[in-house]
C-alpha cells in the first residue's frame, strides 16, 4: 500500500514523512523546503496473533514490538502547493502525479493557523481555505490530464481517458461509472471538471492530518468548525512530537511505543531533558502525538485495507527458514489469498494452486477475499 503526503507549503508534511520513516529529509520553516518527492517505508501497527496462537513470533519484513507489529507501506512526500499551482505558481502541481501513485492520500494543515496560504507567518489563518484549495488544485491537475486525453472521433472515451491514468491507481469502472452517473456525451471543460472531481472522491480519498495541535490553543473548537464544514476524516496530531519521540528512541533515550506512552532510559543533557518534558506533556494532553492513528484511520478506516500473516508450515506458523509468523502485508478489501500470492513472490500468481486458513485448517475459496488478521498458508 502506498500513501501520498500533499498539502499546501510549510505545514509540515516532510516532519509526517520523517517521523514515520526516520529518513534523513530536509524540514525547515519555510515556504518549498521540499522539491523533489521524497520515498520511504513507514509502518501501520497491527496486533501481532502470537499470544492467540501461544507462540513467540520471529519476524522477518514486520518488526513486533511488544505483541504489537509494524506492517510495512510505502509512502511518498511532495513539495508544497499554494493557490494558482495549477497555473504554475510556486512550484506549480506537475509534481502531484509522483503523489497521485498512491492509494490515499494523507492531506496535512496546520490547524494552528500560524501559516498563511503562501506559507508565511501569520495568526488566525483558516486552514479550511487550505482544504478547498487543496481540492480545487487536484481537481484542476486532474482535468488537465482528462482534456489530454479527449478522444478523437471513433475512439473509445472510457478506454482514452483510462490510457491517460496510467500508473495512478485509478480505475478503469470509476471513469466508467463517472461518464455513465454524470452523463457525459463530449469531453468539454465544464464535463471533464465534473468527472475530474467524481474520480478524485471516489478513488483517491483523503484524510486530514490536522498538525501543529501542539500550538494550538483552542483545538477542540477548530477541530469542530472544520468538521462541520467538510465531509473528511480529520485527525489532530503533532508530527514533530513524533519525530522527538522517534529520535530519542533511536539513540537509545527512550523507549516509545506510539501505543502508549514513553519512558526515559538514559539521561540526556538538560536541552533534551527540556525537549522531553515538554512532549510529555503534549502527549499526556492529547493522550499521544495523533500520529500512529492517523496512519491507522487512512489504512483501515478510510481504504479499508486489511493485514494478513503468511507461513509455508501452517501447523508450525513458520516459514522456510524456521520463522514463526514471520511477514505480514496490507492488503485491499477485494484482494483474494492469489492477490497475497502475488506480494509473496510475483512468481506465485502462476503457480498458485489454493491457500488454508491456519485458524481453522480449511481451505479458502478462490474467490473468497482475505480477512483482517488472518494468517493463511498459500499453496504453490
Ligand atoms: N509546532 C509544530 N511545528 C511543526 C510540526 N510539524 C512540523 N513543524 C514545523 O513546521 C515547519 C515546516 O515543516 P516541514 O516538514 O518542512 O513542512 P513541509 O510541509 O514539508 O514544507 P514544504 O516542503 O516547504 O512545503 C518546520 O519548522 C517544522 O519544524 C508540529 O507538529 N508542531
Ligand atoms: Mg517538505
Amino acid at each position: 500500500m502506498k500513501i501520498g503526503i500533499i498539502g499546501r507549503t510549510n505545514v509540515g508534511k516532510s516532519t509526517l514523512f520523517k517521523a514515520l520513516t526516520l529518513e534523513e529529509v530536509a524540514v525547515e520553516d519555510r515556504p518549498f523546503t521540499t522539491i523533489d518527492p521524497n520515498r520511504g517505508v513507514g509502518y501501520v501497527n497491527f496486533d501481532c496473533p502470537e499470544k492467540e496462537f501461544h507462540t513467540k513470533c520471529n519476524p522477518h519484513n514486520a518488526p513486533c514490538v511488544d505483541g504489537t507489529r509494524y506492517i510495512p507501506l510505502e509512502l511518498i512526500d511532495v513539495a508544497g502547493l499554494i493557490e494558482g499551482a495549477g497555473e504554475g505558481r510556486g512550484l506549480g502541481s506537475k509534481f502531484l502525479s509522483e503523489a497521485m501513485e498512491a492509494d490515499a492520500l494523507i492531506e496535512v494543515i496546520d490547524i494552528s493557523g500560524k501559516t498563511d496560504g503562501a506559507g508565511m507567518k501569520t495568526e488566525d489563518y483558516d486552514p479550511g481555505r487550505d482544504i478547498s484549495m487543496v481540492k480545487e488544485e487536484l481537481k484542476v491537475w486532474l482535468k488537465s490530464i482528462i482534456l489530454r486525453y479527449r478522444p478523437k472521433s471513433g475512439e473509445d472515451i472510457v478506454n482514452n481517458i483510462y490510457k491517460g491514468l496510467t500508473g495512478l491507481k485509478m480505475n478503469r469502472d470509476t471513469v466508467k461509472m463517472g461518464i455513465k452517473e454524470l452523463d457525459i456525451k463530449e469531453l468539454n471543460d465544464a464535463t471533464a471538471e465534473k468527472l475530474a472531481e467524481y474520480m478524485i472522491e471516489k478513488d483517491k480519498p483523503v484524510i486530514v492530518a490536522c498538525n501543529k495541535m501542539d500550538t494550538t490553543p483552542d483545538l477542540d473548537k477548530k477541530l469542530a468548525d472544520l468538521r462541520s464544514r467538510f465531509k473528511y476524516t480529520f485527525v489532530p496530531c503533532s508530527a514533530a512530537a513524533e519525530l522527538t519521540l522517534k529520535e530519542a528512541e533511536k539513540h537509545g533515550y527512550i523507549k516509545y511505543n506510539e501505543k502508549s506512552d514513553f519512558t526515559v532510559i538514559k539521561a540526556g543533557d538538560s536541552e533534551q531533558k527540556k525537549a522531553l518534558d515538554i512532549i510529555k506533556r503534549i502527549t499526556q494532553k492529547f493522550s499521544g502525538t495523533g500520529i500512529a492513528e492517523l496512519v491507522k484511520e487512512a489504512v483501515f478506516m478510510v481504504k479499508k485495507y486489511k493485514v494478513v500473516f503468511t507461513v509455508e508450515d501452517e501447523k508450525k506458523l513458520t516459514d522456510g527458514n524456521g520463522r514463526v509468523l514471520p511477514d505480514a502485508y496490507l492488503v485491499a478489501p477485494e484482494h483474494t489469498p492469489r492477490d497475497v500470492a502475488g506480494l509473496v513472490h510475483s512468481d506465485f500468481v502462476e503457480k498458485y494452486k489454493g491457500a488454508i486458513d491456519c485458524r481453522t485448517g480449511l481451505k479458502i475459496k478462490n474467490d473468497e477475499p482475505v480477512k483482517n488478521g488472518q494468517v493463511i498458508k498459500i499453496i504453490v
